[in-house]
């Protein structure tokens, strides 16, 4: 079942590999899908916690569900 997370700090397309880079290091079977439009981050295959340390160590702002 996929999540929506709201992450700050997302300029570009660059960042958004980052983003979705980090979470499949936490969890390679993921499944990420970014909007930078809307600063939100969808998540197939990851725990909250998961998306939140790998966030948090792209150096990105991890708010929360969405
Ligand atoms: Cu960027």
């Amino acid at each position: 079942m996929s999540q929506v997370y709201l992450v700050a700090g997302m300029t570009c397309q660059g960042c958004a590999r980052s983003v979705e880079a980090a979470i499949k290091y936490e969890s390679p079977k993921a499944a990420v899908s970014v909007d930078l439009g809307s600063a939100q981050v969808t998540v197939d295959g990851a725990s909250e916690d998961q998306v939140k340390k790998a966030v948090g160590e792209a150096g990105f702002s991890f708010i929360g569900p969405a």
